[in-house]
């Protein structure tokens, strides 16, 4: 296959604002994940590992974050992989920002016609999978549709978050309802389209000339090629997926990668997937104190752990006092937490301070976010109630 044959569009610049307050100072993709990268590392590294040769990153809302973190896509390599990662920021053809998901590729037409491709791959910023897209694609052509979009069962309580469709036997779409209210059916799209070039182009040029379109892939694309009877394919995706873009689902994310459940992957188990990230400097140590307790939990590159960790994930650069308990909680990088601090189901967002002795959080409540360089003092602002919490299950002694 020609390595241009399908070029990848990643969309990379939504506000994020479910996510908030992680996302103030910087983009959802770049909101670190799992210890040791993030958000859009995943999507970064399924390109590179499925021998995708380019790929664009469009940015739009606190475009530097991203851009700092990607740099010249360098660090995007592994087993003699690498692709073109182009970065193409809103505005910068003297056009406007982009409007919507659907204007962010129609301002970057010039990028992808440069690059002659037979199909384009679009991709979201803020999902959480391994996914070949190789296995798509081959589905793609061999299903001769104009356009294939990845599908997945999931939860009925989320449905109305995502794109819902339903599909006859041989897989191609008959209904879809973006975001619905009342969902009809639990497949949902994942926000991964493959499309053939030609039909896209002339999509986004009649979008453009539309009035009433808000520019958006699920809100007005799909829609109208399913009114105009384009053929419309589902490829369903067994692997593990999952949209991060609201704070639950973050900290879900997290807890399923400490259940081993994110590694557990159907369609790329049998192959090398790395999950590449910027580099970062292999000198730093990590200190674990004796005294400390820690179970079932990631800590990263240069943190220091005297205090106790369940079930929990901490970030390179981050300093756990003596007697603090935390648990189900996340530490991004920078974080430093005090003496006899509890947390329980917390985010502690980059270079947060938690002073000595403040607790945070509950086991079976919601999961609570301290924004990126916030000064928590030890004024409990959530406190855990010890007659709520489930003994059986946290109970040491
Ligand atoms: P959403 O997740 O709501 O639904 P959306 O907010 O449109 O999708 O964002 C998709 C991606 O585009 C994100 O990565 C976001 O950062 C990026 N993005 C948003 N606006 C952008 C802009 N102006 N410029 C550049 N990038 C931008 C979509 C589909 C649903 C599907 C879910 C699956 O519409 O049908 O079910 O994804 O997660
Ligand atoms: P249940 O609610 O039935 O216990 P889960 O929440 O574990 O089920 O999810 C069932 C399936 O839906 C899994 O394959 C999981 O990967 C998927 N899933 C769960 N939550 C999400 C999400 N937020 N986004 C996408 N897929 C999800």
């Amino acid at each position: 296959m020609n390595s241009n044959a399908c070029v990848a569009m990643l969309l990379a610049g939504g506000e994020g604002r479910r996510l908030a307050p992680l996302t103030a100072s910087m983009a959802k993709p770049a909101v670190p994940f799992g210890g040791n990268c993030r958000i859009i590392d995943y999507t970064l590294s399924n390109c590179i590992n499925s021998g995708i040769g380019t790929v664009g990153v469009l940015t739009q809302y606190m475009a530097d974050s991203l851009h700092a973190h990607i740099g010249d896509g360098s660090s995007w390599r592994a087993n003699g992989q690498s692709a073109n990662i182009t970065l193409l920021p809103s505005g910068s053809d003297g056009e406007t920002g982009y409007l919507g998901t659907a204007d962010a590729i129609y301002q970057n037409i010039g990028f992808i016609d440069e690059q002659s491709p037979e199909h384009v791959l679009i991709l979201s910023g803020d999902h959480i999978y391994r996914m070949d897209y190789r296995t798509m694609l081959q589905d793609h052509i061999a299903g001769g549709a104009a356009a294939t979009i990845a599908v997945k069962r999931v939860p009925w309580r989320e449905a109305s978050r995502f794109g819902i469709m339903m599909t006859d036997e041989r897989r191609m779409i008959r209904d879809f309802a973006e975001k619905p209210a009342k969902p009809k059916s639990n497949l949902a799209s994942m926000g991964i389209y493959i499309f053939k070039w030609a039909v896209l182009r002339d999509a986004l040029l009649a979008d453009r000339r539309n009035p009433a379109s808000s520019h958006d892939f699920g809100k007005d694309i799909i829609p109208r090629m399913l009114k105009d009877g384009t053929p419309l394919l589902a490829h369903s995706f067994d692997g593990y997926w999952r949209d991060v873009g609201t704070v639950e689902s973050l900290w879900e994310a997290h807890m399923d990668l400490i259940d081993g459940e994110l590694d557990a992957e159907a369609e790329t188990k049998a192959k090398p997937w790395p999950i590449l990230s910027r580099s970062q400097s292999s000198a730093m140590r990590t200190y674990l104190c004796p005294n400390a307790d820690v179970q079932s939990s990631y800590v990263h590159h240069g943190s220091s752990i005297k205090g106790d960790l369940d079930r929990s994930i901490v970030f390179g650069d981050v300093a756990v006092d003596e007697g603090a308990d935390i648990r189900e909680s996340i530490l991004m990088p920078g974080v430093r937490i005090g003496r006899d601090v509890q947390l329980s189901r917390a985010i502690i967002g980059e270079g947060a301070i938690v002073e000595d002795g403040a607790v945070i959080g509950s086991l079976n409540g919601e999961v609570t976010v301290i924004a990126p360089g916030e000064r928590v003092t030890a004024h409990p602002r959530f406190v855990v109630k010890p007659d709520r919490l489930p003994q059986s299950m946290y109970d040491r002694e």
